[in-house]
Parts: structure tokens; C-alpha cells; sequence
């Protein structure tokens, strides 16, 4: 199988550290090497209420970010989920091949649908990740670069995909997760504990890739530190630091024992502020670029229509090869 690569952001905001060092920043590297499908993927982003007006500003917002971070669209296909609808008639049909025991171990789902009573949580949220499994598959993907908290869904697209194979004959290649090693799951600055998040970003927590130079410095002055100091990395027992050092390690490119030597006998308020001016010199022309293509809305469009052509091309074969396989409609 031609190997493919497959991921995508929810347009919930624009993106945040976290998106970038998890997994955007890896995308930039990785179109050089596959040919690429990058997704805005807005009926995920639905699966908790979203207010209209603003999802629509954060589909182009999100659009833009991919081209800022130096994704190029004419090597790689980037495209809105919802504008190719074969993703939403994929995945009904994967969801008659899934099992409800297998969505309900799903933590995200037990996360998300925990905040509002899991009586209350919606069929999308409960479905997530059946259409994320049809995102994938779709197109056949092979190489499926996600953060950690995604690891999950992957095991489970890759459950989907060789039942279907089973009952309906190969079609589906078993995709991978591509998961790095360092800085597969930035956490909150204020909450060591807890991912950083586009949902939990009310406290200084997260920082967003449109955030001022000050605001940025601001945050990170006052990220949480552990009660024993200096600079060493130890997960476990230094988390907080351990996050700050990942993060440093992403916007320089220095290696963590690099870092503890350069840092050795200096304390937090050091460590901090050079953090604080590589992350602000590393987002500076990003955000530069960003205010540049989210002011050419007509490129955007130009960009995003080709996306969506070439994306329901494929996507069109793939949908064609299922229906027949399942006996779905007419020959
Ligand atoms: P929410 O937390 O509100 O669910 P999200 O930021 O996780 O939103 P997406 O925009 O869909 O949701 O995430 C895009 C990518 O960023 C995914 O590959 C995800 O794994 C990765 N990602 C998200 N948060 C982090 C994080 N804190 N650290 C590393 N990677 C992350
Ligand atoms: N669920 C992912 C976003 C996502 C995705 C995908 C990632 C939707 N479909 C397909 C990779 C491949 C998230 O929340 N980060």
C-alpha cells in the first residue's frame, strides 16, 4: 500500500502550544517525506456546542495556522472535514460495525462526558471516534502523526479497519500512530497534571500561538513550579519542571542533558525567563505569517477549494469500494 498521511485540528480555537509542539510542528517535517492530508476537522469540533460565527473564524483560523507553521499547499492537500461529506456517510457506516462496550471505554469520552453527566453527553461526542476512524480510513491512510491523548482513538480506528477487512474483504490498510517522544503531551503551565487545552485555557494554563510577546512572557513568569528546585529532568517527580524543559528542548532544539548543563546551579527565575524568550523568539514569525494569511481570506479560499477537490477525489474511490463491499445501494 502507497503509504498516506492523515491527521487534523478541530477549529474549537485557534491552536495553542500544545497543538503546535504535539503535533503541528512535526507536520511541517513530516510533508517532506509523505504525501500529506491535513483536515480542519469542524464536525469534530461540533461534538460540544460551538458557537456558529466563531467556528466558521476558526476553520480559516486554523487554515491560515497550517500555512504559518511553513505547511505547504502544494505538497501537502489541506481541506475542511465537512466539505467532503464522504467522511460523515464513512463513518455511519463503520458505526454499524462498532461496538457500544468499545466506545464507552474510550477516556475522552469518559472525560468529556463526565463535565456535563454522562446522561447528558451527545451521540457526536459518544461517535467521535468512529468518525475519526472514517477520517482516516477514507483515504486509506498509513502514518497518523496525533499526540498522545489520541493513542486511543488510533488502537481503536485499527480495531475498525481489520473488522471490516474481516467481514468485508481487505480493503483498509492498518494505519500507525506516529507519536514523539518528547513533547508528545505539553501540559497546563498552571496545572502540571492536566494537558494543556483548548477547553481548559481560562487560567493562564495555555498559551496560544496568537499570544503577545508580553502575554507570553507573563504566562510563563508565572507557570507553577515543583517544590524541589533546579533545573533536572525527572517526570515523576519534577513534572512541572520536566514540561517547562520539554517545551525548551522544542523551541531550541536543545537536547534535555544539553538544557540541565546550560541551567546547572541556576534556578527557576533563569530557566523561565530564557524560556520565556525562545518560545516568544520561535512564535514571532509564526504569528507574523498568521496575521499576513488571515488577512488574504481569498488565498485561504483558493487554497482550501483545491483541498477539497482533491480530497473528494480520493475519498470518492474509497466511498465507491465500501458501498460496493457491503452491498450498499444499486451495482
Ligand atoms: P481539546 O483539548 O479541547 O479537546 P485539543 O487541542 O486536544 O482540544 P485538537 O485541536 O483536535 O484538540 O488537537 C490537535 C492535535 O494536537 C492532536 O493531534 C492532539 O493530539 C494534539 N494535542 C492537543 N493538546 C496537546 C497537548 N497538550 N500536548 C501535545 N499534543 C496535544
Ligand atoms: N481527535 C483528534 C482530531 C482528529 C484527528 C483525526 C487526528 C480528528 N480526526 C484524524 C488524526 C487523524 C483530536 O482531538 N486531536
Amino acid at each position: 500500500m502507497k503509504p498516506l498521511l492523515f491527521s487534523g485540528v478541530k477549529p474549537t480555537s485557534t491552536p495553542h502550544l500544545g497543538n503546535y509542539i504535539g503535533a503541528l510542528a512535526q507536520w511541517t517535517k513530516l510533508q517532506h517525506d509523505y504525501p500529506c492530508l491535513f483536515s480542519i476537522v469542524d464536525l469534530h469540533a461540533i461534538t460540544v456546542p460551538q458557537d456558529p460565527v466563531e467556528l466558521r473564524e476558526h476553520t480559516l483560523a486554523i487554515a491560515a495556522t497550517y500555512l504559518a507553521i511553513g505547511i505547504d499547499p502544494a505538497r501537502a492537500t489541506l481541506f475542511v472535514q465537512s466539505e467532503v461529506p464522504e467522511h460523515a456517510e464513512l463513518s455511519w457506516l463503520l458505526g454499524t460495525i462498532t461496538k457500544l462496550g468499545e466506545l464507552e471505554r474510550m477516556t475522552q469520552f469518559k472525560d468529556k462526558s463526565q463535565k456535563e453527566g454522562a446522561e447528558r453527553a451527545g451521540l457526536g461526542l459518544f461517535a467521535y471516534p468512529v468518525l475519526m476512524a472514517a477520517d482516516i480510513l477514507l483515504y486509506r491512510s498509513t502514518v497518523v502523526p496525533v499526540g498522545d491523548d489520541q493513542m486511543q482513538h488510533l488502537e481503536l480506528t485499527r480495531l475498525i479497519a481489520r473488522r471490516f477487512n474481516e467481514r468485508f474483504g481487505d480493503l483498509f490498510p492498518i494505519p500507525q500512530a506516529l507519536v514523539q517522544k518528547v513533547g508528545a503531551r505539553v501540559m497546563s503551565l498552571q496545572h502540571p497534571d492536566r494537558k494543556m487545552s483548548k477547553s481548559d485555557a481560562t487560567d493562564g494554563g495555555t498559551i496560544w500561538l496568537t499570544d503577545s510577546a508580553d502575554v507570553i512572557r507573563k504566562k510563563i513568569m508565572r507557570a507553577v513550579t515543583d517544590t524541589e528546585g533546579g533545573i533536572t529532568y525527572d517526570a515523576e517527580r519534577k513534572p512541572a519542571v520536566a514540561n517547562l524543559m520539554e517545551m525548551y528542548h522544542h523551541m531550541t532544539g536543545m537536547h534535555l542533558d544539553a538544557i540541565e548543563r546550560e541551567f546547572s546551579g541556576k534556578g527557576y527565575g533563569d530557566f523561565k525567563k530564557a524560556l520565556a524568550e525562545a518560545v516568544v523568539a520561535h512564535l514571532a514569525p509564526i504569528s507574523q505569517k498568521l496575521a499576513v494569511y488571515q488577512n488574504d481570506r481569498g488565498e485561504l479560499q483558493r487554497i482550501l477549494d483545491a483541498g477539497r477537490d482533491h480530497a473528494r477525489a480520493l475519498a470518492a474511490d474509497t466511498i465507491s469500494r465500501v458501498r460496493s463491499l457491503m452491498g450498499i445501494g444499486r451495482a
